[in-house]
């Protein structure tokens, strides 16, 4: 674990570093290769912090999932972008953005993004890398995980329909394809007719034929052209990075409560959105590693369970709904045990706690560990910056979460804004 030990000031950070002396101290003392992961259900206002801390990084990069995410992020003048497979580091000028192998990438998707982003005045030419190994995902995965929801019926998952499962599976039964077949258009019909046909004989209700195919082929020679300057042997490049030293920043997509393996299955997504997902969808050997943070002040999730009046309240005071398919989320009182299980998979350093003003209105705070409850702090904390000016019972609700949870609070959301940040 390589620690950076200078950082220069930055428009982005001016309210964190003004706060305090300690707070500069911990934005400089993030590790070399550094992840901002969701402990939780996704959603927890990763891209907020990846935003912010991106230009103490040289490279920004997600490591795993596709467009299932929705980071919302606001630029200095407050303007919003919601991305979904561009790495939050982009509003940053100097940051190069990687979509890293562990990534299934659909391309109407990305160019969409990027010319989304491109006309709001953001440039991505030369910023952009997409690994030659991550796998493309298709119009027809988007399909298949519509009808394989359908065919769940009652017991569906719930998926955000952006066949992410679909595509993964392509991966594991190894006839998905890649980002580096596009530079083998002679080889590519014959790959995607295998891989259509599988689609076929599994869903009566997936309807393909030759003339899909060759429709099918067409685009993804244009697209094959358009993407060309982006590609990149993007295992070289992050090992190339660390061995200049230079910092890079993981941006984790879902949450560790979502993982394939360690997550609530079957309501999981495909991927590994904890530590792990960080060397397998990137390529970083675990030693080089570093921390990795991230959290918001209450548990909640996307999902179908009606939670009730409380997680109703929670969830229009937060404007808890999915940043890519604008679904209200499951809000619910923060799993201090969930959070441990979270803690001990990933090993966090440090934890970000988001949205504490969301709480602000709450006369009584509880905590999932045998249903604690903490006095509310009833007023606007929204332009406070220092955590000392914090109201008391705001500070103790926080310090009890450090408690339980054993991992200290270094950053706490009071806004979806990029100012509103106190560090720690
Ligand atoms: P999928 O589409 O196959 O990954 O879905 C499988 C499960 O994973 C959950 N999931 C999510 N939960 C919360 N947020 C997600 N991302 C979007 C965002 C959400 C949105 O970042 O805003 O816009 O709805 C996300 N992605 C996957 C999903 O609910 C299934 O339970
Ligand atoms: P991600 O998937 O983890 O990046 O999170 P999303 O961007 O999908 O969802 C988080 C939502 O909360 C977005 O609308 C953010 O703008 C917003 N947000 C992030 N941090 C805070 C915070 O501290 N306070 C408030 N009120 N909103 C926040
Ligand atoms: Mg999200």
């Amino acid at each position: 674990l390589i620690v950076c030990s200078s950082v220069s000031a930055s428009a982005s950070l001016s309210v964190a570093e003004s706060s305090t002396t300690q707070g500069t101290n911990r934005i400089g003392s993030l590790s070399q290769v550094s992840g901002v992961l969701g402990c939780q259900w996704g959603d927890e206002g990763k891209g907020k912090l990846v935003d912010i801390l991106a230009h103490h990084f040289d490279i920004v990069a997600r490591c795993q999932g596709g467009a299932n995410a929705g980071h919302t992020i606001y630029n200095a003048e407050g303007k919003k972008f919601a991305l979904h497979l561009v790495p939050s580091g982009i509003l940053n000028d100097d940051t190069l953005c990687v979509i890293g192998n562990g990534v299934v990438v659909h391309l109407p998707g990305l160019f969409e993004e990027i010319d989304g982003l491109e006309s709001n005045g953001v440039s991505c030419k030369g910023r952009i890398l997409v690994s030659d190994r991550a796998h493309l995902l298709f119009d027809f995965h988007q399909e298949v995980d519509g009808l394989r929801e359908s065919e769940l019926a009652q017991s569906f998952i719930g998926t955000t329909k952006r066949g992410i499962g679909p595509c993964y599976s392509s991966k594991v039964i190894r006839n998905g394809i890649r980002v580096s077949d596009l530079r083998h258009m002679d080889t590519f019909p014959q790959k995607l007719d295998l891989l259509l046909s599988d689609a076929g004989s599994r869903f009566q209700g997936f309807n393909y034929g030759p003339e899909m195919l060759r429709e099918e082929v067409e685009k993804y020679k244009r697209y094959a052209e358009r993407l060309e300057p982006f590609i990149a042997d993007t295992v070289h490049v992050m090992n190339e990075a660390i061995s200049e030293k230079k910092k890079i920043l993981v941006e984790g997509g879902q949450a560790t409560m979502l993982d394939i393996d360690f997550g609530t299955y079957p309501f999981v997504t495909s991927s590994s959105p904890s530590a792990g997902g960080i060397c397998t969808g990137l390529g970083i050997a675990p030693r080089i590693v570093g921390k990795s943070l991230q959290y918001k002040s209450w548990l909640w999730s996307v999902s179908n369970r009606n939670l009730g009046s409380r997680g109703d309240l929670l969830r229009f005071a937060g404007q808890e709904f999915g940043t890519t398919t604008g679904r209200p989320r499951r809000c619910g009182w923060l799993d201090i045990v969930a959070l441990k299980y979270s803690c001990q998979i990933n090993g966090f350093s440090s934890l970000n706690l988001t949205k504490l003003d969301v709480l602000s209105d709450l006369p009584e705070i509880w905590l999932g560990v045998e249903y604690e409850v903490l006095p509310g702090w009833k007023c606007d904390i929204s332009s406070i910056r220092n955590y000392t000016d914090l109201p008391l019972a705001a500070r103790t609700y926080v310090e009890r979460i450090e408690e339980l949870v054993g991992v200290p609070i270094h950053y706490i959301g009071i806004g979806p804004g990029r100012d509103a940040l106190i560090v720690k």
